[in-house]
């Protein structure tokens, strides 16, 4: 059994990251089967609460208010049109929603407020919920806490070193703040990033090194493709081969076993035997739904298609608490 380890040095990730395809897929399906039922993917759906307009400006998103793109933007939803987005969600098997705003940060005012009465609808639905608002302060994690929310999404993106060619408006210490104020807030954290920003192998090695040697694993680590838009600085960048995709799913996979590794972004050009092959090598969880919050998704029927043909079952929601022992989950 491999043992779940904070201490991982880059040589030894970068080692894993190049080592031969079919072993790093053969050790990482290893320590996928030695921690997860490999039968078994959780399905997520994505809604962008608030579309556009960020002042922020990250290089791939399409979001950006500074980049000139076809997205429709939007203020903050109402709370009936977000509850039955999470409704349709949940019957179509989906167990947890994630809703995403095109904001810098989290401010105190009627927006958060509007947020925090989200959170509480659709937790009350019996569903994961999931955030992704920017950043946030220990004060505002704890509100969303309080109001039900169960996991946070804050991606590093890439490494330390690759961080300001792609956002000049923020840093890596900002985004490690939220982080921290999520675990403090006792919600389980979201972390991962992109591949195909025009990164080398050690950025890819740098994030999930950063990723790997907190004092506790992120539970979920989304690994998005780059899905290039046009009017964003990113727009011509080379579509990511799959054989990067997999072998950055294995590493997070060896480096983090207990995590779940999401396959994300990107999947819409991705084949059924490519997907399947991220799942071999230790993804565990997938977005569905035609969109994913700007740009498309997988049709939903191909997904169940997908799902039938690899015999994979939808994870049920909440199964880490459920596994915990009462003591544990009292904590
Ligand atoms: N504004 C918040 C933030 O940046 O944390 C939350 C929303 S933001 C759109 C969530 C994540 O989506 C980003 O951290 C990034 O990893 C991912 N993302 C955005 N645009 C993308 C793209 N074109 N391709 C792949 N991933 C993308
Ligand atoms: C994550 O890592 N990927 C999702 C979710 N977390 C919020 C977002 C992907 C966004 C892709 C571009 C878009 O649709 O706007
Ligand atoms: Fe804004 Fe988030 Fe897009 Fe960056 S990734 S521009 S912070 S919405």
């Amino acid at each position: 059994m491999s043992e779940i380890r904070n201490d991982w040095t880059r040589e030894e990730i970068k080692e894993i990251y190049e080592s031969p395809f079919l072993d790093l897929v053969y050790r990482a399906a290893t320590a996928h089967r030695e921690n997860h039922d490999p039968q078994e993917v959780q399905v997520c759906t994505l809604l962008s609460v608030k579309t556009g307009g960020c002042p922020e400006d990250c290089a791939y998103c399409p979001q950006a208010a500074r980049y000139h793109t076809d997205v429709k933007v939007h203020k903050l939803l109402d709370h009936d049109v977000v509850m039955e987005k999470a409704v349709k969600a949940q019957e179509s098997g989906s167990t947890r929603f994630c809703m995403g705003a095109a904001w810098r940060e989290v401010r105190d005012n009627k927006d958060f407020d509007k947020v925090l009465d989200m959170v509480k609808g659709v937790n009350s639905l019996g569903m994961e919920v999931c955030c992704t608002l920017g950043m946030l302060s220990e004060e505002q994690a704890n509100k969303l806490k309080e109001a039900g929310l169960y996991a946070y999404n804050h991606n590093l993106d890439t490494s330390e070193e690759h961080y300001e060619e792609i956002i000049t408006t923020r840093n890596y210490d900002d985004r490690l703040d939220t982080i921290k104020n999520v675990r403090k807030a006792d919600i389980s954290v979201c972390s991962g990033g992109i591949i195909g920003l025009g990164e080398g192998i050690n950025d890819r090695v740098g994030m999930i090194h950063t990723l790997s040697t907190m004092p506790q694993h992120p539970e979920s680590v989304p690994v998005n493709a780059l899905v290039p838009v046009e009017g964003t600085p990113l727009e011509d960048q080379e579509k990511v081969q799959i054989w990067d995709m997999v072998r950055m799913i294995a590493t997070a996979r060896i480096t983090m076993p207990k995590a779940m590794v999401r396959l994300s972004a990107g999947r819409v050009r991705m084949t059924y035997e490519e997907q399947a092959l991220c799942f071999m090598a230790g993804a565990n969880s997938i977005f569905a739904g035609d969109e994913l919050l700007t740009t498309p998704n997988p049709e939903v029927d191909a997904d169940k298609e997908l799902f039938q043909l690899l015999n994979i079952k939808p994870r049920a929601s909440f199964k880490d608490q459920k596994q915990k022992t009462p003591e544990a989950v009292a904590q």
